[in-house]
């Protein structure tokens, strides 16, 4: 049997081929154990699931193990977003959560999140122990306690928890809704059949916009497709955008804590030029005041806009724990990842793909311009960046570590010179090329691939950069 391994971001496993019923009781018993440990067990534990096969039924076996172990939960009715998840864990004041769901990857997965008392995802050294405790009872044999679900109920150790009303209103507190309204923008969404069904739909439709929905029910074969809010996956929502006439596309993955932007005219938007335009806007417009964070792999536009506001960045490895730890702190205004990651001061540590959308549309609605227009705004004052991502289906284990494939900086990358090079946390490897350009290759915490990013002050050398980097690790 393979062994428990928590990635990026939670477990994730093929279900019926490592994500099994027994293999979430073992890991439910390891997280029981490891908040016993820490005392954090007597606070209870929010657990939650959005729309993937099984989900519920997960979500209950988890709950029955908790009860075995005496502690408290707080179970979600109904597919529930990540970043409500979070909410509620700070709402509930509870030792933690297990969301059950494996976020954007394709629909044979499912996965488990583990969240910490403070609203984000467990850091390293607690899902390490996670880890630890359970591959033992992998070993050794199941150890686990259980209690059937409906004791739970009838013991009170199992509250049923209904979070739409409370999510709506801390989201009413970050956002001008006012000025949606009155801009009186024409929205159309898609919510990929995942967790996002109710809650950004129901956004915008208390923000009084007029909005078209695509792919609102729950299919856990997500259409067929992962429920990844990717450009090739928004092909259907950038089309009745733009047939439709309306001012922006919206989109969220699987559990609601990515978001997909497609402008005016049919033209998706990276993620990377998302974060740096709400940076821009969240500091010019709204004042805010604090610093910016991005992953290693997140455009350097952010750090550009960031000394035009005389403001401090934080680099972060890739996976938003980490940057939910700067919000929990009160350190940044925003924090983003390129994978379509980002939260606000103030708001939940955790990533948010509805907080995120409404803020496209009020940024959309006050500036009363497409987000292109922005952009064009933004390059005038900072110059241009291009960006790209790849994913290459390799898996990086077992190719090797990438930094044994590349021990020495070379002196020339694509025919630049290499200014520095280095290695990040999760044996990645960026490199800085002459001119402003880089390149970032690392393996996938969440799926067998190998991701490959670049960015460039023009295109022609972005994609001389892209095809260097693609022959490096395919050769
Ligand atoms: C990917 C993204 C990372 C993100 C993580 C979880 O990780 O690159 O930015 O935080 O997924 O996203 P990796 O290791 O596969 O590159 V999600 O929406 O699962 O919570
Ligand atoms: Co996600």
């Amino acid at each position: 049997m393979s062994k428990i391994k928590f990635g990026t971001s939670g477990w994730r496993g093929i279900i019926a081929e490592d994500f099994t019923f027994e293999n979430v009781r073992i890991v439910t018993q390891a997280i029981a154990d490891y908040l016993k440990d820490t005392k954090e067990s007597e606070k209870g534990v929010v657990v939650g699931y959005d729309s993937r096969f099984l989900g519920e039924r997960f979500a209950r076996e988890a709950v029955s193990i908790l009860l075995g172990n005496g502690i408290k939960s707080y179970l979600t009715k109904g597919p529930t977003p990540t970043p409500v998840i979070s909410l509620e864990i700070l709402r509930r004041k509870a030792g933690g959560a297990i969301n059950f769901t494996a976020s954007h990857n394709p629909p044979e997965y499912n996965g488990l999140k583990f969240s910490s008392s403070w609203g984000g995802p467990a850091l390293p050294q607690a899902t390490r122990e996670v880890e630890i405790l359970a591959n033992k009872m992998l070993e050794k044999g199941t150890a686990y306690c259980r209690v059937p679900l409906e004791e739970a109920i009838d013991n009170g150790l199992c509250e049923e928890i209904e979070s739409h009303e409370f999510y709506m209103q801390a989201l009413e507190e970050k956002i001008d809704m006012s000025s949606i309204r009155k801009a009186g923008l024409k929205i159309a969404a898609d919510l990929l059949y995942g967790a996002g069904i109710g809650y950004l739909d129901k956004a915008f439709e208390s923000a009084g916009c007029e909005i078209k929905v695509l792919h609102n029910r729950y299919d856990p074969w997500f259409g067929g497709k992962a429920p990844d809010p990717s450009e090739k996956n928004l092909a259907e929502l950038a089309q009745v955008v733009k047939s439709g006439g309306y001012n922006l596309g919206l989109a969220v993955d699987g559990d609601a804590d990515r978001f997909g932007v497609i402008d005016a005219d049919g033209r998706y938007i990276e993620p990377n030029y998302i974060i740096a335009l709400l940076l821009d806007y969240l500091v010019r417009v709204k004042g805010l005041r604090g610093g910016a964070a991005r992953s290693i792999a997140t455009t350097h536009l952010i750090d550009a806009v960031a000394e035009k506001h005389n403001i401090n960045v934080y680099e972060t490895p890739v996976g938003f724990k980490y940057i939910g730890e700067l919000i929990k702190e009160d350190k940044i205004i925003i924090g983003g990842e390129e994978s379509a990651g980002l939260s606000i001061k103030g708001h939940v540590p955790e990533k948010d793909g509805i907080l995120a959308c409404l803020l496209v549309a009020e940024m959309v609605a006050v500036e009363g311009k497409t987000i292109g227009g922005l952009l064009e705004d933004l390059y005038k004052s900072v110059g241009r960046f291009v960006s790209a991502r790849e994913n290459i289906e390799i898996d990086v284990s077992a190719m090797g570590n990438l930094s044994v494939k590349m021990k020495e900086p070379p002196t020339l990358f694509a025919g630049f010179a290499v200014n520095n090079m280095r290695t990040a946390e999760d044996g990645g490897i960026k490199i800085f090329l002459a001119g402003g350009s880089w390149l970032l290759m690392r393996g996938s915490g969440t799926e067998p691939l190998v991701r490959l990013y670049g960015e460039a002050r023009s295109k022609e050398n972005l994609e001389r950069i892209m095809k260097a980097g693609r022959d490096f690790i395919t050769g």
